[in-house]
């Protein structure tokens, strides 16, 4: 440990992460720090021009409104959202973004990310709030923008990159400043801030994947997103939301691409093994789901649960039938030639929609022989994740906007935590769901305007306890420590009485979720029963994570990683437990408690509490600003 340099680093701004919500959070802070001479700090664990979701790119911008070129309304979106997420969510967090959202994607195309266009110059929607880009450079337009904003401000503006936050410093119910270290260099950091805003992401690999041995770490969600922001956020005292809203994907089987493109651009069909459309043969199970079940789009987990209850009964595999939704498209073509023409350029699209974002679904389908026009491809559910920019909800609860949220949603700065000084954006905030890759960087340039704001109404540089820092370093390198201390026990360096490997660890995690909190061997079922016990062996895995062991940096990131998934996990459980009903088949079923509950359309919130150490559940209301 005595090795280990410390470095302290005073800012205002401290932004965490280095995402989408994260860079527009430091875009936006630029502007504002400039004209309130303030210091703003950009910290990611990778590296930022490829770091987050977006690494790979996207093929869509998945959030636009288009308020002026398509007439749609603040209004629609948010009853899209809503309905999607079977009537919980916070009109006004969505709302907020939703103004906004069509003046950062205009950025995006001012910085240079092509968005495709149709021949009278407007935006090729995929959907109706989708539209289609060619974005394999996404993420490295958008950091550029993001770094350079930074750069404009001298000395005041800075950004760290692969640097990992490990934990949240507090001093009673205010954040000030968070603690990492170098995945590098032998180095602590200690940054020092006023205000600090979580933008670390979703969390992967809490539940066991589909894919295993040769395949671990294929994953839709990428596996870097281990569940800082949820750890970050609950360590530091702040009331959660949603937790046990899962995302559960249907994605293009084994390589993970999505299907969006499909269904919405292509206007493909999904099958079961028979060439049935689900969708069209179910319908009656969707009134049991009522409202929400009868509502157009039909939400995503009722999509899911219907394509499970085929796998249910043994009628898979499912099928994506790109074949049929290609022929039919160029079969519009009366002209042959033009037929032909149009077959290609889709036969090109299809390829694109991958090498832009899953690039190894692309390498699935060349090395399986497989001709997206010729024959159709499986698509299956995948793991759940926790992640709130799609179409899951977990994450911190929010203060609301001041102009449009009720009395019960504010008591701050908008974007603001119920810790002071503690703000969140993207994955890292919950029940405003639907705001993907353009609505995160929004949310972060929302977020640290507020924050902004919070600097300049708080002028003092919060004092950090000098021994509470010093248990926190401790804490931080105690993996070394074991590993050092134990290694000589044992001829294998992974196997020893004396410590666990964090990937053993994240084994042992992901069998408790995958059996215990349903997960995709039991068909995403749970009970109370299970979940019990289930929460009983994660509070022996919390026992030994003092044990976890690390033999250089980047085990220890695994280490941190694997704690901070456990949290996410933990705090799942508890709220999946609290609420006694299912009202998202396809996400997860209870089994004891099969149906929905009017009574309870409500959030359910938990908080654990840094004092007592304890975890504390509470219902709050939905307060519907439209319909
Ligand atoms: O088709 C730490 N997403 C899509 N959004 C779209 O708009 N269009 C699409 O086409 C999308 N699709 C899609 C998407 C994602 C993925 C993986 C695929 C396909 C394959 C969703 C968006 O990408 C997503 O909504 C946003 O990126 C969310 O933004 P944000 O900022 O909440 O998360 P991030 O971008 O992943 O960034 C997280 C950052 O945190 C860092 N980090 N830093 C320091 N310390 C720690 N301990 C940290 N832990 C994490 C990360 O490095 C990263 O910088 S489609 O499927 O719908
Ligand atoms: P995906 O590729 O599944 O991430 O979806 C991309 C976008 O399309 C998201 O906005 C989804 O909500 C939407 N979407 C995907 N499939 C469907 C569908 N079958 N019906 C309606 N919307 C969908």
């Amino acid at each position: 440990m005595n090795k280990f340099e410390t470095i302290e680093i005073k800012t205002d701004l401290l932004i965490l992460g280095g995402g989408m919500a994260a860079c527009g959070a430091a875009f936006e802070a630029a502007h504002w720090a400039k004209q309130n001479n303030l210091k703003v700090t950009m910290v990611d664990k990778a590296a930022i021009d490829r770091s987050g979701a977006v690494a790979m790119g996207l093929s869509a911008i998945n959030m636009y409104v288009g308020l002026k070129d398509n007439d749609n309304t603040i209004k629609e979106y948010v009853e899209y959202v809503k309905n999607d997420l079977m009537g919980i969510a916070r009109d006004d967090l969505v709302a907020n973004i939703a103004r906004h959202v069509d003046s950062s994607v205009h950025l995006f195309e001012k910085w240079g990310l092509p968005i495709w266009k149709d021949e009278d110059g407007k935006y090729t929607h995929e959907g109706r709030w989708q539209i289609m880009i060619n974005g394999e450079s996404y993420k490295a337009i958008v950091a550029e923008a993001a770094k350079n904003a930074l750069k404009e401000l001298g000395e005041n503006g800075s950004y760290y990159e692969r640097i990992f936050i490990t934990e949240p410093i507090i001093d009673g119910n205010r954040c000030t400043g968070a603690i990492g270290f170098s995945v590098r260099e032998e180095k602590i950091y200690i940054f020092r801030a006023k205000a600090v805003i979580a933008a670390m992401g979703g969390a992967v690999h809490v539940f066991k994947p589909r894919s295993v041995g040769e395949g671990l770490g294929r994953s839709w969600y990428p596996p870097f997103n281990s569940g800082a922001s949820a750890y970050f956020t609950i360590k530091a005292g702040a009331e959660m939301t949603c937790q046990e809203v899962r995302f559960v994907p249907v994605r293009f089987k084994d390589a993970y691409g999505p299907v969006g493109a499909w269904f919405l651009l292509f206007k493909s069909k999904a099958t079961n093994a028979l060439g049935e459309d689900y969708m069209q043969t179910r319908a009656e199970e969707l009134k049991k789901w009522a409202p929400y079940g009868l509502s157009k789009p039909t939400p995503a987990n009722l999509r899911n649960y219907l394509m499970m209850l085929e796998v249910m009964e043994g009628k898979h595999p499912i099928y994506m039938k790109t074949d049929e939704a290609i022929k039919n498209i160029a079969s519009e073509i009366e002209d042959p030639k033009q037929a032909k023409r149009k077959l290609k350029k889709l036969e090109n699209e299809a390829w694109e929609d991958f090498l832009d974002m899953t690039i190894s679904q692309a390498l699935l389908w060349a090395s399986t022989n497989v001709f997206p026009e010729e024959q159709p491809s499986e698509i299956a559910a995948c793991e759940p994740y926790f992640i709130s920019s799609h179409s899951g909800a977990s994450g911190a609860w929010l203060s609301g906007p001041e102009d449009m949220a009720p009395d019960e949603y504010k008591w701050g700065y908008p974007q603001m935590t119920t810790a002071k000084g503690l703000f969140a954006a993207g994955d890292a905030s919950g029940a405003s769901s639907h705001k993907f890759s353009s609505g995160s960087f929004t949310e972060g340039r929302i977020s640290a305007k507020a924050a902004i704001s919070f600097c300049v109404d708080n002028p003092e540089l919060p004092e950090i306890n000098a021994t509470k820092i010093e248990e926190l370093k401790f804490q931080l390198l105690k993996p070394l420590e074991v590993f050092n201390e134990h290694k000589n026990y044992s001829n294998d360096k992974d196997i020893n009485p004396n410590f666990v490997k964090p990937k053993m660890f994240m084994f042992r995690l992901q069998k408790i979720m995958d059996e215990y909190a349903g997960g995709v061997s039991t068909h995403f079922k749970t009970s109370a029963p299970l979940m019990k016990k289930g929460l009983e062996f994660l509070k022996y895995m919390k026992e030994d994570a003092e044990k976890l062991a690390a033999e250089d940096l980047h085990e220890l990131m695994r280490c941190w990683e694997n704690i901070h998934r456990l949290w996410q996990a933990e705090s799942h459980i508890r709220t999946m437990l609290f609420r006694e009903e299912t009202r998202w088949p396809g996400y997860y079923f209870r089994s004891d408690f099969p149906a929905m509950k009017e009574d309870w359309k409500c959030f359910a919130n938990c908080r654990w509490n840094p004092e007592t150490k304890e975890w504390e559940m509470m219902k709050k209301e939905v307060i519907d600003l439209v319909d």
